[in-house]
């Protein structure tokens, strides 16, 4: 009787095991035979409708009406600029340049999306954008590859025109023969700006109420553009952006990218894609529907015109390339917008692994200054991490921020502390545990006083609110408050100062272990003691028994 009742539940646990694989393969299965699509009609998201027999529309990239290119002779345009034999494919473009030449213009690429997007419909009466695509000295088979793709794969209504912003390119060509396309513009800068002022200069002439940035080496999938539209014109506070997939720039093979990604950051400000956290995951029963992302890559996204310039469009006062990602997604959180990504919107980029471009000031100190900015400007107490990831940041110029604090007070923007809590709690805070401890001796706490370096008194508590006036991370990390230089009196405290400038230097020399119920630091070997007849702390000779060198660390909640 038990052996039937066993065998029945292994049974039946394999048929379940078994059932729930066969949904799942079903679920993700690309559609394949039209006639298995036509009778998917699943729950659809956002009050889109469901048309039956929809998805027995393969759409097949059309070959573009000659019309469409005006009289633009795109043969003497390619021709005008190629590889010369012999010369190393990479070295200009940082990506296969005879790859990319030898693709032509315009090519069928696989339709990404998870096969229930072709089946969601838009309304029929949307906004139109104006597409904007600054770039300097990018290849031309890769410009117009992007434009095509435009032209090709989006409704001919909702293009209201192509903004080129000529980012002061060598050959000014490259962008005006494009002007003989039809709604393709170009605009030259009279020097070279960077891709931020230049964008803001593309959106300023725009004409449609709606943005569309783009980079100039993009290809744009297929119903790439409904989708955004329409999230941004249900509610215009929404910034929306593509998957973005991968075009390889060894091949240019179209590589369909994870739906299940979103933009994430470290401290040091270095964008990253992450797996969306588990419960969202778990929540997601419909992979049409829309991922909310804490940043967005930066260079493709829709965004309402009047939305852009009442958030304060770009801080202009960035540098060539990076940080303003950041500075435009933490902007728009906490000023009342949403960033979301939509997995319906597909469009590829060619990811390259370094800048074929110079930055007159020097790579890294433009990514630092346009970072700091972005840190300064926007991320409160939380700058901190910042810094401690990035110490080479520390003194570096970054100009004023005040023209952007005023235009953070004036929008009534929410505090980074509600950026972290509510958009990005993943983010870990790198001293946490830390900060939330601080040391005791006989009911007092060490902490800096005001402007007084360090000392015993009144446990006052800590929060998020005032990390800075706290030791920091005693016992772990050490006797300085690193972002007020307050140190514990010593021999070692002149040179901690004299070594400010050096952040290794100063770390270094802060490390303390514990002895006991004694802190002893690591480098003099001497420990933490608060002076009989109590004074401010300092560092002696350990005599862990005594009670001014007594510590515990007390958590704080
Ligand atoms: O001085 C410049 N002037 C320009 O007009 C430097 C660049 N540009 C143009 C350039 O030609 C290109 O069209 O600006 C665009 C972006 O430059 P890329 O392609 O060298 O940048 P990227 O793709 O490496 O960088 C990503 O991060 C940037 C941070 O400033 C921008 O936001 C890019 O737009 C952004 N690209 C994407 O988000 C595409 C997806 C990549 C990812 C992740
Ligand atoms: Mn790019």
């Amino acid at each position: 009787m038990r052996r039937i009742r066993a065998n029945a539940i292994a049974i039946l646990t394999v048929a379940w095991i078994l059932g729930t694989f066969y949904y799942l393969w079903q679920d993700n299965k690309p559609q394949s035979s039209p006639s298995s699509a036509a009778s998917q009609t699943r729950g659809r998201s956002h009050g889109q409708k469901v048309v039956p027999g929809r998805l027995e529309i393969h759409r097949e990239d059309r070959t573009i009406p000659l019309i469409l290119l005006g009289s633009f002779d795109e043969k003497a345009y390619l021709a005008g600029k190629q590889l010369k034999p012999g010369e190393d494919p990479y070295r200009e473009h940082a990506f296969n340049l005879q790859e990319s030449d030898r693709l032509g213009s315009e090519r069928a690429i696989r339709d990404t999306r998870h096969y229930r997007c072709a089946s969601l419909n838009y309304d029929t009466e949307l906004p139109s954008t104006s597409i904007i695509i600054t770039f300097h000295n990018e290849a031309r088979s890769t410009l117009l590859r992007t434009i095509k793709s435009v032209l090709i794969r989006s409704p001919p209504s909702l293009i209201q025109e192509i903004i080129l912003i000529d980012d002061f390119s060598s050959d000014p060509e490259d962008c005006q023969l494009l002007a003989q396309i039809p709604k393709v513009r170009c605009l030259r800068n009279g020097r070279r700006e960077g891709l931020i002022r230049s964008r803001v200069r593309g959106a300023n002439t725009a004409s449609a109420s709606i943005l569309t940035f783009l980079d100039s080496h993009c290809e744009v999938n297929t119903d790439w553009l409904q989708p955004m539209i329409q999230r941004v014109k249900e509610d215009h506070t929404r910034v929306v952006s593509p998957i973005i997939d991968v075009i390889s720039l060894d091949n240019f093979a179209y590589l369909a990218a994870s739906a299940d990604l979103r933009g994430g950051f470290d401290w040091s400000l270095h964008f990253k894609w992450e797996q969306i956290p588990i419960e969202q995951k778990m929540a997601r029963s419909d992979p049409t529907q829309p991922i909310r992302t804490p940043v967005i890559a930066g260079g493709i996204f829709v965004m309402d015109k009047s939305w852009f310039n009442h958030l304060g469009q770009y801080d202009t006062h960035m540098d060539i390339w990076g940080g303003e990602n950041f500075e435009l997604s933490f902007r728009v959180w906490m000023c009342g917008g949403s960033l979301e990504i939509l997995p319906c919107s597909r469009v590829g980029h060619v990811f390259r692994k370094r800048h074929p471009y110079d930055f007159p000031e020097g790579n890294a100190l433009t990514y630092i200054k346009n970072t700091r900015r972005a840190a300064e400007v926007w991320m409160d107490e939380y700058k901190q991490y910042y810094y401690s990831a990035r110490p080479s940041a520390q003194g570096k110029a970054f100009g004023s921020i005040a023209e952007r604090l005023t235009l953070r007070r004036k929008l009534n923007c929410k505090p980074f502390r509600w950026y972290m809590e509510n958009v990005y709690p993943e983010l870990r805070v790198p001293e946490q545990e830390a900060v939330s401890s601080v040391l005791k001796q006989g009911g007092l706490c060490l902490e800096t006083r005001g402007t007084d370096s360090l000392g015993l008194s009144e446990c006052r508590g800590i929060g998020a609110n005032r990390p800075q006036s706290q030791v920091r991370s005693l016992p772990l990390e050490g006797g300085c408050d690193s972002y007020t230089s307050k140190c514990v009196q010593g021999p070692f405290c002149k040179e901690m100062n004299y070594y400010f400038s050096n952040w290794f230097f100063f770390f270094f020399l802060q490390k303390w272990k514990p002895k006991g119920t004694a802190l002893q630091h690591m480098v003099s070997g001497f420990c933490l003691d608060s002076q009989t007849p109590p004074g401010p702390p300092v560092i002696t000779q350990c005599r862990p028994q005594m009670a001014s060198q007594s510590w515990e660390p007390q958590v704080i909640t």
